[in-house]
């Protein structure tokens, strides 16, 4: 970075982040309290300086992207979670569940250039376990070759359970049914205090932690995420992103942190505001600079909205997530943003963000580097 270390000094001792700009430059690992202070401070483009320094050391100038598609497989879930607009029970208007020929089609009729599906859904029991391992050779039918990203931790717990047998020898069973990596999803705020007043009937903290760990010693690659914007205190986040730092240093199984603003609309908590444009990208430079271990940061464009996360991609984030399709848990709760982008939109907020657009796979591995090209289609004249 240009500017000299002593002047950033002097606006982080005014902004009450002293010594935080040495840290960042030096590599050292941000304490607990330098969390609080970066929620705390009202210098946010000092701290999207930092994380945009940080994630510039990781990733230069690339923002990854790849071509995906949703399949959120049925909205019948038992959790009853105030944060969800998603959820209903059997014979709810809106209420619906896939059978795995459903799923199937949905493969089938996807976007061709599609090299993931992102499968997530509520929770009930009622389903049986072999309908988790049909639809998953469901998607590989309709879609031979495509990468299945399945499950969070929740739906996986609550799979576990259903099949009666041990956590190691369900997962091979899904594996060899299908499954490829997990997304993140499911964590929530780890506090117990917001646990218990918001999804007491969820995976408890402590349960979500210990079956990631087991996951990630099984071979899989998950993600990671944190919901805020509900109840949680500064310090809950904090605690929460503690926790994901800590089990990564066991593991190395986390691929991609994804900030998840909360969305009120249609939900128990609908009094709530929505973070706002500053909080949202407060939350992508705070992931950059204190989940040290985690490869990338994910600014997921359908819930930040596509100009904060234009925004966010200078400010710590080098990934965008994908084209998507057909994603429906975000667009309950109110998500204005269109369903889908194509391959030259993606191209096109990217490039505008000064960075370098490139289609990566699900485990980050480059499928194009589109970094020279200008293609005919893209709305941007050059
Ligand atoms: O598990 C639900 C959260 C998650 C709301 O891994 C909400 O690449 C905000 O996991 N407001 C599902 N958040 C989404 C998810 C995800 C999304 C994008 C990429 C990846 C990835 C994973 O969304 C749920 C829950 O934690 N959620 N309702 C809401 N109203």
């Amino acid at each position: 970075m240009d500017i000299p270390i002593n002047h950033l000094e002097q606006r982080a001792a005014v902004a009450g982040l002293a010594g935080l700009p040495t840290k960042v430059m030096a590599g050292e690992r941000l304490s607990f309290e330098d969390g609080v202070a970066m929620y705390k401070t009202a210098d946010v483009t000092l701290l999207g300086l930092l994380a945009n320094h940080v994630r510039e050391q990781m990733h230069g100038d690339v923002c990854f992207y790849n071509v995906n598609t949703h399949v959120n497989y049925t909205n019948y879930c038992n959790q009853f979670c105030d944060f969800c607009a998603f959820q209903r029970r059997p014979g709810d208007d809106g209420a619906y569940c896939m059978s795995p020929e459903q799923v199937e089609e949905a493969l089938r009729s996807a976007n061709p250039e599609a090299t993931e599906v992102h499968m997530v859904a509520g929770v009930w029991p009622a389903l049986g376990y072999d309908y988790f391992l049909d639809i998953l050779r469901a998607a590989k039918r309709g879609r031979p070759g495509i990468h299945v990203k399945a499950f969070t931790m929740v739906e996986i717990d609550e799979i576990v359970r259903l099949a009666k047998k041990p956590v190691n020898e369900v997962l091979d069973e899904l594996r060899e049914a299908g499954l490829d990596s997990m997304p993140g999803g499911g964590a929530e705020i780890f506090a117990e205090r917001v646990h218990k007043e918001l999804y007491p009937r969820k995976l408890s903290s402590d349960n979500w932690v210990k079956l990631a760990k087991q996951i990630h010693n099984h071979g899989f690659k998950t993600n990671c995420t944190m919901m805020y914007g509900m109840i949680e205190t500064i310090e809950e986040r904090v605690d929460h992103l503690n926790q994901l730092r800590d089990l990564q240093d066991e593991t190395g199984g986390f691929q991609t942190f994804i900030p998840l603003a909360f969305h009120p609309d249609n939900t128990k908590l609908a009094h709530i505001e929505k973070p706002s444009a500053t909080e949202r990208l407060r939350s992508i430079a705070i992931g950059r600079l204190f989940l040290d271990n985690i490869p990338h940061i994910k600014a997921y464009w359908i819930m930040l909205g596509i100009e904060v996360a234009q925004a966010a991609l200078t400010m710590g984030a080098d990934d965008l997530d994908g084209t998507v399709s057909q994603e429906k848990v975000y667009h309950e709760a109110g998500a204005a943003t269109p369903q889908e982008l194509t391959r030259a939109d993606i191209h096109q907020l990217i490039r505008e963000a000064g960075r370098r657009p490139v289609e990566r796979n699900t485990l980050y591995e480059v499928i194009a580097d589109y970094s020279d090209e200008r293609d005919m289609f893209e709305k941007c004249s050059v």
